[in-house]
């Protein structure tokens, strides 16, 4: 399919593609067996400028659209979700500061996330808080010049690598999500420590740990926006971020496929390679399908948001939900074609399908983009019926 890539868009696209086949695909595996943070391949990146993708250009960056980053997403995608999350967690970090931050806060902290000097993770997850976000119990209270954070927040992707934290914590318990802030929190704050790095099924080249709050000072002039506005930071954030965790689905499912179609073409079965075999190209078939209907619909969703669409709630939890359950069928799927080679560590596709689970997970869970989207038809149902 051709979706008419300026010249731009495809040097970023082939450059991430190179970085994904040269420096990602030999260590993958070895990343993934002993839960390392990917150091050296961030450096690449920085190096590469993929940091400055999406920082404004007026703050260091490239000033380059959601497009551009998910095509550099889906790349590292379909070599190692575990890379990649790395990578797009810390646009997930950054958007509160892009989308809502002050200039001071702006000029303070892009130019070195543009140049991958510092790097960024974004809490908003609590032990008691996952899909009911609203829930939070972290609090945050102003006194003097400072605000004092106490909390924890849990799962944090790069949690512990990262310089800078964005987080949302509770400034008046009595107006529920509406009480909610943003704060930017320095790694190095007083009262700011890690737990331990959690031992995960899949995407194990990322870091995950809590974040500790006890009794953590921060400069009031840290809160994103003001009191009370941190939820929203929260959903538009996410909003944007989704399609972003779309378009690994869709790199994902396309490495797995790649996987699976080179094998059948070389695994003999029956005095023929098996991608002769009907029954194997329609499996091949449908994943091929899903995954072009799953592209088409991420790079609808992300060129949506890029021409300044103000509402993409609807946009992204449906390319988020497309996406990611078909790298879930077509990483299992693709471990199927492959059979007991598929199911063997030799072979990527079954690193593919541990990864692919978090995806349906991860930045709201595809249970709660459908009840998103369930709204998002009640509304314009509503509006247009009146
Ligand atoms: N954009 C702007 N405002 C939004 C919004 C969005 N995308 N989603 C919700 N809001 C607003 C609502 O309009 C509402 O505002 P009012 O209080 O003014 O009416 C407020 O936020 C609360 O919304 P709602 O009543 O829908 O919240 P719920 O408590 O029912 O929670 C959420 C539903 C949105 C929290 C849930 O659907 C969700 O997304 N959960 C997953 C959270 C997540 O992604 N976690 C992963 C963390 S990062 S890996």
């Amino acid at each position: 399919m051709d979706y008419f890539l300026n010249e731009e868009q495809i040097m970023i696209r082939d450059l991430a593609r190179q970085i994904a086949e040269e420096r990602i695909v030999p260590v993958r595996a070895y990343l993934d067996e002993h839960n390392e943070y990917p150091s050296e391949i961030i450096k690449v990146l920085a190096q590469s400028d993929m940091f400055a993708l999406f920082i404004p250009e007026e703050y260091g960056g490239l000033g380059k659209g959601c497009f551009e980053l998910c095509l550099a997403v889906e790349e590292l995608s379909s070599a190692c979700l575990g890379v990649a999350t790395t990578f797009a967690a810390n646009a997930l970090g950054t958007y509160p500061i892009i989308l809502f931050g002050s200039e001071e806060q702006k000029k303070k902290y892009l130019p070195k996330i543009a140049t991958g000097e510092k790097t960024v993770a974004f809490g908003l997850t609590e032990a008691n808080a996952g899909s009911d976000a609203g829930g939070i119990q972290t609090t945050a209270q102003l006194q003097g010049n400072e605000y004092v954070i106490n909390g924890t927040k849990q799962w944090i992707t790069n949690g512990g690598e990262a310089d800078i934290y964005t987080i949302i914590a509770i400034t008046d318990k009595s107006k529920g999500a509406r009480g909610a802030s943003a704060f930017i929190v320095e790694k190095g704050a007083s009262g700011f420590t890690f737990g331990k790095k959690e031992n995960k099924m899949g995407i194990r080249a990322s870091a995950t740990r809590e974040l500790i709050f006890d009794n953590c000072r921060v400069p009031k002039e840290n809160i994103i926006a003001r009191e009370g506005a941190g939820f929203i930071v929260a959903m538009k954030t996410l909003d944007q971020a989704r399609i972003g965790v779309a378009a690994q689905g869709v790199g994902l499912a396309q490495g797995a496929f790649n996987e699976a179609v080179n094998f059948a073409r070389k695994r003999i079965q029956f005095g023929h390679p098996i991608i002769s075999f009907q029954a194997v190209q329609h499996m091949l078939a449908d994943m091929a399908i899903q995954i072009e209907a799953s592209r088409a619909l991420t790079y609808a969703a992300a060129r949506y948001l890029d021409s300044g669409a103000k509402d993409v709630s609807k946009e992204s939890a449906m390319a988020k939900t497309l996406a990611t359950d078909v790298a879930m069928k077509v990483t299992t799927d693709a471990v199927q074609v492959m059979g007991g080679a598929g199911y063997m560590k030799e072979y990527p596709v079954e690193k593919m399908m541990r990864d692919a689970k978090i995806l349906q997970i991860y930045e709201g869970t595809n249970q709660i983009q459908r009840n998103v989207i369930g709204q998002a038809i009640i509304k314009e149902f509503a509006k247009s019926k009146g």
